[in-house]
């Protein structure tokens, strides 16, 4: 492709590619030694919602919301879809939670006492009949079930009951409904996760079945894991569902994403178009707390990172490259994906944005716009995300 034309098929693929924002991004989060209440915070599913139409507004590429259940909670969820749609937005991935409750202590759907394993298996279900009423297309499940001691309990007794609850899910999706399953090397659990890394993750989604596949939440894997082989293993296998996206500089550490490690979301993002993922169905989700910047500022920052290693992974020139490596020229096939990453794509973003009617700087425009005080007047007393509530 000639460079002109390349320019204008990255920018039609920008154009198309949707980033999910989670709701909980949008409440106060912390850590497990202090939550900072921040000013002007949602109080409800709905105002979260609200803040990410300003995101939306601003970036013209974040078109869908992902829910926590119970975090959002409400009484009609195709009520909560319509307040959606009126705002330009959609529901997207409903994610289950069942690591908040007392009774799963020892785990839910992976738990010794099979009344506990029923009760996960329920919320799990449950979300489902949240999806049919939203209209999602994707149930996210993260398990936090493990074991912190050699010997608590027998590990492949654990991946038998989690086949089962899966399975049972697996059973209620509905037409063109999809489940994806997210793993985590550690935390909560410190000994063994039941789902601690893709492989565990890729083999029960093998066994269920096409509607079940795999999530990647690039803050869960060891330090120096090679992330973008994973996604280009999942991709090729046909399982790679979608992206948790957030930074990491030690564990879970839920930062913008793009900020810790730039040139590894490129990485990632480079085996996704290389692998026909842009237009494939894959989820670019966001996943990330913001405990102690300013919240709607960091999500359109975080918009941003993602779109600009898009960018520049659609820049690469797959013919220079495939030609460099086809003659084993090492530092050449080098040389046109660090061409690529070197590009500096911030002008040709804003010109997307632009042509979206967007705004070319959506962080600029924010400020701009009076929103950031006018909900601090507007809000008073915001709710947790969910982490300590
Ligand atoms: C677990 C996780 C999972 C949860 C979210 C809040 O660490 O990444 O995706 O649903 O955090
Ligand atoms: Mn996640
Ligand atoms: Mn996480």
């Amino acid at each position: 492709m000639t460079g002109q034309s390349a320019v204008s098929a990255a920018k039609a693929a920008l154009k198309s590619q949707a980033i999910e924002l989670p709701s909980w991004a949008f409440g106060n989060s912390g850590t497990r030694f202090k939550v900072f209440a921040q000013p002007g915070v949602p109080r409800s599913p709905q105002e979260k919602l609200a803040d990410a139409a300003r995101v939306h507004a601003h970036t013209g590429v974040a078109p869908t919301v992902a829910l926590h259940i119970p975090w959002d909670r409400v009484e009609d969820y195709s009520v909560l879809a319509a307040y959606a749609g009126d705002l330009g937005l959609r529901l997207g991935a409903v994610n289950s939670n069942v690591f908040q409750d007392d009774d799963y202590k020892l785990g839910s759907v992976t738990h010794p006492d099979p009344a506990v394993r029923r009760k996960a298996l329920g919320h799990l279900l449950e979300c489902v009949d949240i999806m049919d009423a939203t209209g999602s297309r994707d149930l996210k499940l993260w398990f936090s079930d493990g074991t912190n001691y050699p010997g608590q309990d027998d590990i492949a007794a654990r991946q038998g009951r989690l086949a089962e609850a899966l399975s049972a899910v697996y059973e209620r999706l509905g037409e063109g409904q999809r489940m994806l399953l997210e793993y985590k090397l550690f935390e909560p659990a410190f000994y063994a996760t039941d789902v601690p890394d893709w492989g565990t993750a890729y083999a029960h989604c093998l066994k269920l079945g096409p509607k079940a596949q795999v999530v990647v939440d690039t803050g869960h894997h060891a330090p120096g894991t090679n992330i973008e082989f994973i996604v280009a293993m999942l991709l090729r296998e046909g399982k790679l569902g979608g992206f948790d996206f957030n930074s990491r500089f030690y564990a879970d550490d839920d930062l913008m994403v793009g900020a810790a490690d730039p040139f590894q979301l490129f990485r990632i993002m480079y085996e996704v178009v290389h692998g026909g993922g842009l237009d494939s169905g894959i989820a670019f989700m966001l996943d990330q707390c913001h405990n102690i910047e300013e919240k709607i500022p960091a999500i359109i920052r975080s918009v941003m990172n993602v779109q600009e290693a898009t960018a520049k992974a659609l820049l690469v020139d797959g013919e220079a490259l495939a030609a460099a490596q086809r003659a084993g020229d090492v530092l050449g096939a080098n040389a046109v994906l660090m061409d690529a990453y070197n590009t500096d794509v911030r002008p040709l973003v804003a010109e997307v944005r632009d042509e979206l009617g967007a705004d070319a700087d959506p962080l600029a425009a924010y400020r701009a716009s009076g929103y950031g005080q006018k909900v601090v007047a507007d809000r008073v007393g915001g709710t947790q995300a969910g982490w300590g509530a």
